[in-house]
């Protein structure tokens, strides 16, 4: 069999699974999934190699309208992730409405790369409602395949599988084919650290908050990290700390815990909490972030 490769996005609204089929297709927790909305805020590549096959897969965030500079800078992946593609995976849920977006999903229908729609988290449906969304999405897309899965219980990812493969082009592999991914594992660290406050704060605490690795030094057996947590208002440092410094602790163990599974290694976490103010909302900012 010839060499298949190609680059495959995955788009969305928020909260639809993008992540977690990321995730399950390639077999790795790469990118961070969580309950709440707005969870990615960077396009991450997840490289899935076989034997005749490499297919890069691209994550990117749930399509929003942007209210702050941080959102339009996650605009902007999600934008140049429209067309440089081989295939789209447009991954819609049975819970949104089949016009959420609808600008947006237009531009989608409208770019030349194929699609795929994917209907996730059919879970949480049944046969009858699965086949009155499917018949709308036939409507919607005509030209193209169309597959209900559930992400989570890694139903109908075959099907999905080997219809993306025989949607990509013939070529050589783009990547080495050890290569998972095209972050670094201090990326993935600050990711880490990052889904532990979105799972532990509410309101806008998780999407008030940048991470950064101020120090990451490897000895033999151990990973020493030093991270700072920003916030964007000083009233928010209090939150993030927490009574006698339970919460921040708690996220720290949790979070260690996590980087020590995926490093493969013991590792030793320090956090600090610093304001940045309004970081949100500031060039410079978003710059050192690493967002524009
Ligand atoms: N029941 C059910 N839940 C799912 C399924 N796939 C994903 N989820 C849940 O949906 C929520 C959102 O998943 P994510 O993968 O973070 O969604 P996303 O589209 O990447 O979200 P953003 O990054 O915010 O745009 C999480 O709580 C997942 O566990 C599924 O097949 N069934
Ligand atoms: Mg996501």
């Amino acid at each position: 069999m010839p060499h298949k490769s190609g680059f495959v996005n995955i788009l969305g609204n928020p909260n639809v699974g993008k992540s977690t089929l990321m995730n399950m297709l390639i077999g790795e927790k790469l990118s961070v999934m969580t309950p709440k909305a707005q969870t990615t805020r960077h396009r991450i590549m997840g490289i899935l190699s076989g034997e005749d096959y490499q297919i890069v897969y691209s994550d990117t965030p749930g399509i929003l309208n942007p209210k702050y500079k941080l959102q339009s800078a996650m605009m902007s992946s999600v934008e140049s992730a429209l067309d440089d593609a081989d295939l789209i995976l447009y991954v819609t849920d049975v819970i949104e409405t089949t016009d959420k977006n609808g600008d947006f999903l237009r531009r989608i229908l409208e770019s030349a790369v194929p699609k795929i729609i994917v209907i996730n988290k059919i879970d949480l449906t049944n046969q009858d409602d699965l086949e009155v969304l499917v018949e709308k999405w036939k409507g919607i897309a005509p030209d193209s395949v169309i597959i209900p899965i559930s992400a989570t219980n890694k139903f109908n990812l075959q099907p999905l599988m080997n219809n993306i493969l025989s949607a990509l082009p013939e070529g050589e592999p783009y990547f080495p084919k050890d290569q998972l991914t095209d972050r670094y594992e201090r990326f993935f660290v600050s990711e880490i650290i990052r889904g532990k406050i979105l799972e532990k704060y509410q309101k806008e605490i998780p999407y008030s908050v940048e991470i950064e690795i101020e120090s990451y030094h490897e000895e033999d057996n151990l990973v020493r990290i030093a991270a700072v947590i920003y916030v964007a208002r000083d009233s928010q440092k209090g939150i993030i700390i927490g009574h006698r410094g339970e919460m921040l602790k708690r996220v720290g163990t949790s979070a260690r815990k996590e980087m020590e599974s995926f490093l493969g290694k013991k590792v030793f976490l320090e956090m600090y909490v610093k304001v940045a103010k309004d970081w949100r909302d500031s060039q410079g900012m978003l710059k050192k972030f690493g967002y524009i």
